[in-house]
This record gives C-alpha cells, structure tokens and sequence, in this order.
C-alpha cells in the first residue's frame, strides 16, 4: 500500500490507486464456511427448501431468543417485511416518516397506496426530530415509522408518546439496529412491531432477508398468514397474502453467521474506533460517534465534512473512489429528492431543512472484516491530506 504524504501521492493526481481491489461500504462479513455449507447438505438432504422448514424455524427461535422478543416472523428481505408489517397494522392515509433513510422505507408505504410524509432529523444523532413529527401530523395520519439509522436507536420514549397523545400506530424500520439497544434494552421490542434487514450488506446478513420482531401475538400470527398468501393449511386461505417467505438456505446463512457475530461487532467497533483515531483533530471532519452506554454493531462508519474542510464532501468522495475506496453518501439526497417523491412533493423540503444540511456532509466509510488497520490508515491519510490542505 502506497504512502500518502503530498497531494502527488493521490490518484486524482497521477499516481496509483492505494488499493489495488476495491474496498466496498457493505461487503458481506461472512461466518464459518464448513457451518454454512454443511447447513446447506442438511438442506438438500432434507429436500425442504422453503416454506417454513427447519432452518428458517430453527433461524426464528435463535433470533427471538437473542433479541428477547416473543416472535420473529421470518421473511425474504427487509422490505417486503415492510410492507407487511404496514399491512398488518392497518396503516392507511399518511404515515410519518424520516426522509434521511433508505428509500425502501418510503417505497413500502408508497406501494400500498400510503403517503410518506417526510418529517425533519436532529442533525446531532440523523434520527426523527419528535418536534418535527408533531407539525407534520394531519388527521389523515395514522402511523408514525421511526428509523433507528445506523443502528443508533431512534428516541423510542417521545415517538411513543406522540402515537399515544394522538391515536396513530408507531412501528419500527430497524433494518440497521440488529444487535443495537436502547436504555440498554435490545432494538426489537418497541412499538408495535421492528422491522430488520438481513441484506448482504447488513452487520450480520442471511445474503437477502428479513423479519417482524414484535411482542404481539395476535400481530405476528396475521404476518405469518400474510407471508404465505394467507394459508392457515391445505387448501384453506383465511387471509389475503403475497409470498415474502424466507428460503432455507438463507436461514442456514442465517444461522452460521449468528454463530460468529460477537467478532463482527468487535471487529466493526476496532474498526471504528482506528478511523475515530485516524480522523482525529481535522477541522470540518467529524466522525459520528456511537453512545458507549448502549449496544451498536458500529457497522455504519459516517463522517460528515462541513465548511472548515478545505475540501468539499464530493471532492473528498471523488478521490477516495480514485484510490478504489467506494465511499457512499448514504442516503443523499434524501428520499424527498429522488424523483418519484420529488414529483409527487415538490414542496416537501421546505420542512426539512436538517435533512437537506445532513445530506450534504455525510460520506460513509468502508467497515466489517474485510478490511483492517491499514486500510483505514491510508484511507483516513487521504481524507486528513484533502480536508487538512488548502487548495
Ligand atoms: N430500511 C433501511 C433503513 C435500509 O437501509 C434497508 C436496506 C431497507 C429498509 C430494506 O432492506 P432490504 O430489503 O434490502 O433487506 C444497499 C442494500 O441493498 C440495502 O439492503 C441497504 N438497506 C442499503 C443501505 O444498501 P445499495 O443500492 O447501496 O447496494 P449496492 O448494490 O450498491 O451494494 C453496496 C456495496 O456493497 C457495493 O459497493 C457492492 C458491495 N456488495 C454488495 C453485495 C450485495 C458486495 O461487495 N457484495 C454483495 O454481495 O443498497
């Protein structure tokens, strides 16, 4: 690996890319292989290969239990555990939600006919503002969808408060928040339901797939039927359903990776702390921090460059992408900017101004065990050099 001690060691100027592959945001941290591959024998040996067989049974009782949580509701990712959670809940009208976060959020309401009203953030942790949220309530509200973004929890107190004062259901996007807490309880119990993600580029991942952690039986028992077009046996449909079922051989992922996510989480919080260090003391660059008093899995590394960087956020992205670093600017522009929701809301900014603020600083950094020491050495040399040198 190249040493970046001048701007004529950077590959925006000339010189050689620092990594020789590409170093991602999001590669998959992969469990014990021989666990993994003799789960998938077990798999074709028992000819079982969806609906609900072993392995996804076995993957639900091992997430419940490790989350504390009465029920987890399997599903093929974390969208589709979205939609049926909303659907189960009964939203309708216009749910509140944040626009700093993955588009899916918005797509899930939007695909069932349901409003995303975008509410702003607080700038310091990028979750829901609680006073943003009460100005963007109208009667045709009737559920509020906190994010726990970066897997820091979102301020689950007051969200559940304003859903008591004013009538209005408060589920839970979580797809980040696998192995988080909150007031030193595990994410997974709060509201009505918490939706995760274990996509491929999730902290702990099942390739694609997801599920409805929820303490509500009668709940969890209509997402069941939902996830299996409402078959409650042969022949006998006792609920309207699509097929958000979860295969056996991501349950069997699942499962071997669960067996080693205590290092994935040490590795990530090494991971951060070094890049923590690496940044330390350069004016306009700051690295978001973790609250030490709760549980994260430390997977998202974000920085936010601001006006004292002599740098612009974009400059410093476009030189790491020259070194083959693929820093992302996750979730610029924000969901309110991408274009259905633009075309739909063209107004909606106007009350989401910290969002807009935030959107425009945030570079995310890669993570996981793919990478160590070195790697965040360098690419924290390169953002030091261009945040740190005036043009
Ligand atoms: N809610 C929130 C808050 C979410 O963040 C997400 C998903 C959801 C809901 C929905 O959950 P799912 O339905 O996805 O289960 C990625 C993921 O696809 C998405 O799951 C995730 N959030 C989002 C934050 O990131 P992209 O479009 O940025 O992915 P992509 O293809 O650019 O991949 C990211 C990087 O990882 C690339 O540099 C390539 C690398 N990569 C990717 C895969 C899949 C690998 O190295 N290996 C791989 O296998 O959305």
């Amino acid at each position: 690996m190249k040493t970046i001690n001048s701007p004529a060691d950077l590959a925006i100027n000339g010189a050689p890319p620092a990594f020789s592959e590409l170093l991602h945001v999001g590669r998959p941290n992969l469990g014990n292989r021989k666990e993994f591959l003799n789960r998938v024998n077990q798999v074709l040996d028992n000819r079982w290969l969806t609906n609900n067989g072993p392995m996804v049974r076995e993957f639900e009782q091992r997430i419940s239990d490790y989350l504390g949580v009465k029920h987890c509701v399997a599903m093929c990712n974390g969208t589709i555990a979205l939609e049926i959670a909303i659907r189960a809940l009964g939203l309708s009208g216009e749910v509140i939600v944040p626009s700093w976060t993955f588009i899916a959020t918005a797509h899930a309401l939007y695909w069932q006919d349901i409003t995303p009203v975008f509410a702003d953030i607080d700038p310091q942790t990028h979750n829901l503002d609680p006073d943003a949220i009460r100005r963007m309530i109208t009667p045709r509200t009737t559920g509020i969808i906190g994010v726990h973004l970066w897997g820091r929890a979102a301020p689950v107190e007051e969200l559940q408060a304003i859903a008591d004062q004013h009538g209005l259901k408060l589920m839970f996007d979580a797809a980040h928040a696998f192995g988080s807490s909150y007031k030193g309880q595990s994410i997974g119990r709060f509201g009505a339901c918490e939706v995760l993600s274990f996509h491929a580029t999730k902290a702990f991942n099942t390739m694609e797939g997801g599920a409805v952690v929820t303490n509500d039986d009668e709940l969890a028992e209509a997402m069941r039927l939902m996830r299996n077009f409402g078959f409650a046996g042969y022949d006998d449909v006792v609920h309207p359903g699509t097929n958000g079922k979860m295969v056996e051989v991501c349950a069997a992922m699942g499962l071997a990776n669960l067996d080693g996510i205590d290092e994935v989480f040490t590795t990530n919080r090494r991971n951060h702390a070094a890049y923590k260090s690496g940044l330390d003391g350069i004016r306009g660059v700051r690295v978001l921090d973790y609250d030490p008093a709760e549980r994260n899995s430390h997977h998202y590394v974000v920085v936010e460059i601001d006006g004292h960087s002599h740098a612009t956020r974009d400059q410093i992205i476009s030189a790491l992408h020259a070194e083959n670093v693929l820093a992302r600017k996750y979730f610029w522009p924000g969901c309110h900017n991408m274009k259905p929701y633009r075309n739909l809301f063209p107004n909606a900014g106007l009350m989401l101004q910290q969002t807009h603020a935030v959107a425009e600083r945030v570079i995310v950094l890669p993570t996981g065990t793919a990478i160590g020491a070195d790697e965040i050495a360098t690419i924290c040399s390169v953002i030091r050099l261009l945040a740190a040198t005036p043009a």
